[in-house]
């Protein structure tokens, strides 16, 4: 059987500025979160690699976007570095920076490949940083700047906008589990963070809409699919407060423009509501997106709690729910996560079902192994489980297409090897594969698949 995906489909993969660009002497850059925590906090990072080196994008741009032609990419999603911009976050621009990202854009224009612009992937500019992130509303307005700035400069040849990778992230990794810098540990500054994220977004797309420019803008979420251990009510109800806290808090917001009640209600139950105006709450319901992208990794499984959370203890999500590790579930042991390709297919239609069917595309989706150099044979990487990764979950996808997803593409993460938040280069996603010590890129036989994949429009 053949599984066909429509002509325009967009095919590619994603990659964000921090984790590839890498530095060069005299690019003007300007330090970020990561650039800082990676060296402050090194031992937190997998064999103490820093933000210095990763892919080198910065100046093997040609070279790679010459590989992404090479298996045949239409499009290609990467993030414009704000602390590379604007190096201390407001006020000038780096003009070595503003060179980079024009020639980075006319050349994925010139090999037929279409840029999907993201404005922040989890890296804040650490002169911002010092003044609160974003607890401050001025790193708000500030980062509304920052759009409008991209917007001047590329906006005549991007087409597609995104504001945000996973907006949860940064607040829920940030601010309460201890994951990325500031390692603060605080359900409230948590969900301050958040909301002021939601309303950085929103006041991003006003700019966007306000300055009449011909693309579409839209925003990139993590959404987890929450599956119960049991239909017993219990387990329906760690379900349901897994869903509220981790993806109805921002999904809601972003693509219904409100907060769920519920949550408000918990929220103030426990005295964990951050401040939100009257006003923010008009700004959020006025915005609407064009595009959804969804990453999509792994799934969450529940069930209810075994104990009673020590109520002198951090307030968390997790209050309400212990995670589920179901009976023969299928792992990618090298990043700890369940492996579940239906669950592209639940998303799809849960996007279809909850969320006006809005247009969208997947926009992560892929498998971390460790230790890939075991699967070399002649130089190349045979990567067979991430071809039976792509096929299951593309199936998957095309199901869902099928039944009236309106579904408009599919990226990998990622295109190259890449430096990751914390594993660094532990977990090889990338179609071609890094080699650390020399910098040489080599297809791998999943690039090689996915090059006949989108010449043939599906596959076999
Ligand atoms: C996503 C991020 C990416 C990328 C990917 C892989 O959530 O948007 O930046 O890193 O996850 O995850 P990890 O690098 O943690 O293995």
């Amino acid at each position: 059987m053949k599984v066909t995906f429509p002509k325009s489909f967009f095919w590619g993969a994603a990659s964000s500025a921090t984790q590839a660009e890498g530095r060069v002497t005299g690019d003007e850059k300007g330090g970020n979160i990561w650039d800082y925590a990676s060296k402050e906090y090194n031992h937190r990072f997998y064999d103490g690699v820093t933000t210095e080196n990763t892919s080198l994008f910065y100046q093997d741009y040609q070279q790679d976007i010459q590989k992404m032609q090479d298996i045949s990419f239409n499009s290609f999603r990467t993030s414009i570095s704000w602390s590379r911009l604007i190096p201390n976050g407001t006020g000038a621009v780096n003009p070595e920076a503003v060179i980079f990202y024009n020639n980075m854009i006319d050349e994925l224009i010139a090999k037929g490949v279409e840029p999907f612009v993201n404005l922040y992937h989890f890296d804040m500019p650490m002169a911002l940083q010092e003044i609160g992130g974003f607890e401050a509303k001025a790193v708000v307005d500030a980062y509304k700047q920052y759009a409008k700035t991209c917007f001047e400069l590329f906006g005549d040849r991007v087409r597609y906008w995104f504001t945000f990778n996973e907006p949860m992230i940064p607040a829920e990794a940030g601010y309460l589990h201890d994951r990325h810098y500031p390692y603060v540990v605080d359900f409230k500054r948590a969900a301050a963070v958040l909301h002021n994220i939601i309303l950085a977004h929103c006041e991003a797309v006003k700019v966007y809409r306000e300055m009449k420019l011909a693309g579409k803008i839209g925003i990139i979420m993590d959404v987890i699919p929450v599956y119960p251990r049991s239909q017993n009510a219990a387990d329906l109800y760690a379900a349901e407060m897994a869903d509220l806290f981790y993806t109805k808090s921002v999904n809601d917001a972003i693509l219904k423009g409100k907060y769920p009640v519920r949550l408000k209600e918990v929220l103030q139950e426990y005295d964990q509501l951050p401040e939100v105006s009257n006003s923010d709450l008009e700004l959020i319901a006025a915005t609407k997106i064009d595009l959804l992208g969804i990453n999509y990794y792994r799934p969450r499984r529940v069930k209810a709690k075994e104990c009673v959370p020590n109520p002198n203890g951090v307030f968390s999500p997790e209050w309400f729910f212990d995670e589920y590790v179901m009976p023969g579930r299928r792992m990618n042991t090298s990043r700890g996560i369940e492996i579940y390709p239906k669950g592209i297919y639940d998303i799809a239609k849960k996007i279809q079902t909850e969320y006006d069917n809005i247009d969208w595309f997947v926009s992560e989706n892929g498998i971390g192994i460790e230790g890939e150099e075991a699967f070399i044979e002649e130089g190349v990487v045979q990567d067979e489980y991430r071809i039976d990764f792509l096929k299951e979950h593309l199936t998957y996808l095309h199901q869902a297409m099928e039944e009236g997803s309106n579904c408009l593409g599919y990226h990998m993460w990622t295109f190259v090897d890449c430096w990751s938040w914390g594993n660094a280069y532990k977990n090889r996603y990338g179609f071609y594969r890094l080699d650390l010590a020399t910098g040489e890129k080599t297809v791998k036989k999943s690039g090689l698949w996915f090059k006949a994949l989108v010449e043939n429009n599906g596959f076999e």
